[in-house]
């Protein structure tokens, strides 16, 4: 009996301890060889190609994404690099001289929530034909685009990487890119147009070029991120009307660092800009348990995948748009409208260099008004007035013919923008700005003609209500960009007397605008009148107070503090007391 009992003690001691061992070896196992992969480097001989003086990385001690090496890596030392720096800002708007250091496919983060990394996809997913438009993009951005794409997409997915040039004049665009991609990336197929068409006709180009299932939209200085195709497809496969968009990651345009986007989708305000909404809290919940795809009323515009056939039936792009703007609502509403639907898929990312400025002109004048306009006449019946209430200006603007797409819409028995925001954008339909309820507190405008032919609505002190201070500028005619404080109130007519027009701007001393240029700094600010978005104030009224508005963010005037000095900036709106203001009568 002992001797039975003991030979079991040792067989399940031996087989214990050898399953430890085992374990104990596949465990260091997967770590090595995630640490590897961790570090895994590009080719390169890939590096090489691309950039004239590749960089050296110590691959132990060095992650191109961490903060401290980039850090290291963008250091501006000798003049020369200050030169780099600046040029490169100048001709793209980020850190050019720190891009051309970085590996074509440097290591990112894998930022997909867990869920993401257990899924499994079918084989037959659809091919995919990948379109870049680029217009006088950097070399290296927009090579780790087309690396990113080839390095971390399975190769049988890809038909065909499509590159439009929209009639670029660097010169490594026009003279050599074409045998760069013939040496090193014989799947792109690389085309011109013959005048420089704007974003949304060249992807049009693209497309009428492309034979694979799917049509997959990237802007020319993207980074995919690891998995972010199959998601993708698959949403399209299951449902060629749908229409699936990755989560866009920011790539830093300053430090090039790699940050995680929260899970949000896309919306819009009034005056027709695109911005990112948050999940309801049974959105969020939802998500986070199955890491599937949500719905989003509307898209950024720049990333995104549709079935091939499904985007020529829809009616492509409205080719009457320029260059840049408005074609990512038009396409989000024809979508839902039309009887698609617009996914955001969370297990998709890519990341995206988001830039404070664009650096190209366009031929046309302010092409995102023009095709909003195209757009709004469009697409919004009788939710068009709260456009224009929010952008008087646009009223004048001219926008061409849109007979085309008007028919488009009636032949494709597309449904209307009260059924797109009653079913699919209600948040929306809660916010609509009040018509009746605007702006003037507690008085009548009094009309008379200011020295610069501008109709003065109204004149007063502008008084904020947490503190019963007033807005003010200490030195107006000496500098055109004087920032703005609180102050105990007076009638100084050149320090807080404000005339707000007919053309919806705020006037100190009926000479100069106050002005919200997040370009020009992170403050409100007194400018030389220029009839801008920046210098457009709405008054909203709230229950008891009343905000200002700045209609080309949708951002409300709010000040850093209730103290004399407090700045003037704006912010989201919300309930906040740094938010409210009145315009009151001088001299009292
Ligand atoms: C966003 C979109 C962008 C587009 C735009 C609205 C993202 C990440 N980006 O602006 O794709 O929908 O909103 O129109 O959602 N380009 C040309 N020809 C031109 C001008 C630009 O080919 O005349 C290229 C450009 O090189 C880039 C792409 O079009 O690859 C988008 O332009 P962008 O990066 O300046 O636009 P972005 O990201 O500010
Ligand atoms: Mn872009």
């Amino acid at each position: 009996m002992m001797r039975v009992k003991r030979s079991r003690l040792i067989l399940a001691l031996v087989i214990f301890g050898s399953s430890f061992w085992v374990m104990l070896y596949w465990n260091f196992a997967s770590i090595y060889a995630r640490h590897r992969n961790h570090h895994l480097r590009p080719r390169k001989d890939i590096i090489d190609l691309a950039l004239d003086s590749p960089l050296q990385i110590d691959e132990e001690k060095d992650e191109p994404y961490n903060e401290f090496f980039l850090k290291r890596l963008g250091e501006i030392v000798t003049e020369e690099d200050q030169r780099n720096y600046d040029s490169g800002f100048h001709s793209h708007a980020f850190n050019q001289m720190l891009s051309d250091k970085l590996s074509l496919q440097r290591p990112l983060p894998d930022v997909r929530l867990q869920k993401c990394k257990d899924k499994k996809y079918p084989e037959d997913l659809p091919t995919a034909s990948v379109i870049i438009c680029f217009y006088n993009e950097a070399k290296s951005t927009l090579l780790r685009t087309v690396n990113t794409v080839v390095e971390r997409s399975p190769a049988y997915l890809i038909h065909e990487i499509i590159l439009v040039d929209d009639y670029s004049d660097l010169d490594f665009l026009k003279h050599d890119l074409q045998n760069h991609m013939q040496n090193n990336f014989p799947q792109v197929k690389l085309l011109r147009t013959s005048e420089r068409q704007g974003l949304i006709r060249a992807r049009m180009v693209g497309a009428r070029e492309a034979s694979g299932e799917v049509l997959l939209f990237l802007d020319s200085h993207c980074e995919v991120n690891v998995g972010w195709l199959e998601p993708l497809l698959f949403a399209v496969r299951n449902d060629p009307h749908t229409v699936s968009v990755p989560i866009i990651d920011i790539v830093n345009s300053d430090t090039f660092l790699y940050e995680a986007s929260g899970l949000v989708k896309g919306g819009f305000n009034w005056g027709m800009h695109y911005q990112w909404d948050p999940l309801t809290e049974d959105e969020m919940k939802e998500v986070l348990k199955t890491a599937e795809p949500f719905k989003s009323p509307t898209m950024a515009g720049g990333l995104f995948a549709m079935n091939r056939l499904y985007f020529q039936t829809l009616g492509e792009y409205d080719s009457g748009m320029d260059v840049w703007g408005g074609e990512n609502l038009e396409l989000s509403f024809r979508i839902w409208q039309c009887g698609g639907q617009l996914v955001i898929v969370p297990c998709s990312r890519v990341g995206h260099i988001f830039r404070k400025r664009r650096p190209y002109g366009a031929p046309k004048h302010d092409t995102f008004t023009r095709n909003t306009l195209r757009m709004v006449h469009v697409w919004t019946d009788e939710y068009k007035k709260y456009y224009f209430h929010v952008n008087p200006r646009a009223e004048t603007v001219e926008y061409g013919n849109i007979s085309e797409r008007v028919q488009l819409r009636e032949q494709l028995k597309c449904k209307s923008f009260k059924w797109y925001l009653e079913n699919v954008y209600p948040e929306q339909l809660h916010k609509l700005p009040n018509l009746e309820n605007l702006r003037y507190d507690n008085q009548k405008p009094e009309k008379f003609e200011s020295q610069f032919k501008t109709v003065t609505r109204a004149k007063g002190l502008l008084k904020h209500a947490g503190s019963g201070l007033c807005v003010q500028s200490e030195k107006t005619e000496y500098d055109k960009r004087a920032l703005l404080t609180l102050a105990v109130c007076n009638n100084a007519e050149h320090k807080q007397v404000w005339y707000e027009t007919e053309q919806k701007d705020m006037r100190l001393a009926n000479i100069l605008c106050m002005d919200r240029d997040p370009d020009a700094g992170p403050y409100a600010r007194l400018m030389k009148c220029n009839g801008s978005k920046a210098q457009t104030w709405v008054w909203i009224k709230k229950n008891t107070h009343s905000q200002l508005v700045s209609p080309g963010t949708s951002e409300c005037l709010v000040t850093t503090g209730v103290d004399p000095g407090a700045l003037l900036t704006t912010g989201s709106c919300g309930d906040s007391l740094l938010m409210q203001f009145s315009f009151t009568q001088p001299f009292q």
